[in-house]
């Protein structure tokens, strides 16, 4: 995609930051589209016929990072359908489609391959907030979310991923002043506030 086509911006933190609450919210006010990599894996993992369903199982249980190839042409596949549905109903307005992708990149190789093969990124959301506060929310969630990595076990294990492979990319982009940091530990409310404004110095 070239970038008067299409505007990418990431969202990452830890399990349990809140990216996804923060992105339904940005899905609200400002018209992007929110591409989890997460839910999207889950999906291929209960599409019948996927070649990938029990490997992204198992990584997703163990907190492993999936291998980038898959995750890259799930997030171009659904980047294209949008864009195309615009196109075909017109509805661009030749203005860029806004795309919050959600939870990627977690590692360094998806980050270089996804810049150079599918388009950069405008910058990178990052919502920092403790580990304690991270477990308390997905232990919390995990008594009624049905997913098969909220429960204690699984989630020590996506803290380590995090801090070992995740927090790395951050760094990466951090150095390029590409980062806009935002404390995730207040209220929803009151992190969308910060995030709101954060974003109208980013986004003009
Ligand atoms: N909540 C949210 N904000 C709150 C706040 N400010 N105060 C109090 N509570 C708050 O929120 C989590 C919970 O906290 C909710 O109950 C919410 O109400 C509450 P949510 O917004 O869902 O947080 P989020 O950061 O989105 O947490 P999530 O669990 O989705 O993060 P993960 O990064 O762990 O999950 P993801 O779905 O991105 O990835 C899952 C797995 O997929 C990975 O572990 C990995 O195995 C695999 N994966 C890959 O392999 N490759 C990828 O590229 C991406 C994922
Ligand atoms: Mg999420």
């Amino acid at each position: 995609f070239s970038p008067d086509k299409v505007t990418v911006v990431f969202v990452l933190g830890g399990p349990g930051a809140g990216k996804g609450t923060q992105c339904a919210n940005l899905v609200r006010d400002y018209g992007f589209t929110h591409l989890s990599a997460g839910d999207l894996l889950r999906a291929e993992q209960d599409r019948p016929g996927s070649q990938f369903g029990s490997l992204i199982k198992d990584c997703i249980r163990n907190g492993d990072i999936v291998p980038m190839e898959v995750t890259v042409q799930l997030l171009e596949n659904a980047m294209t359908e949008v864009v195309d549905g615009r196109k075909k109903s017109s509805g661009d307005n030749g203005k860029p489609a806004k795309f919050l992708i959600d939870g990627f990149p977690r590692k360094m190789d998806q980050a270089l391959k996804f810049e150079e093969t599918v388009c950069p990124a405008k910058f990178v959301l990052f919502y920092d907030c403790p580990e304690e506060e991270m477990q308390r929310r997905l232990l919390e969630r995990g008594k009624t979310s049905g997913r098969a990595d909220d429960n204690s076990e699984s989630i020590k294990k996506r803290f380590r991923t995090f801090v070992e492979t995740s927090m790395p990319v951050v760094d990466y982009y951090e150095k390029q002043g590409r980062v806009v940091k935002i404390d995730a530990t207040p209220k929803p409310e009151a992190v969308y506030q910060e995030t709101r404004k954060r974003l109208g110095e980013r986004l003009g």
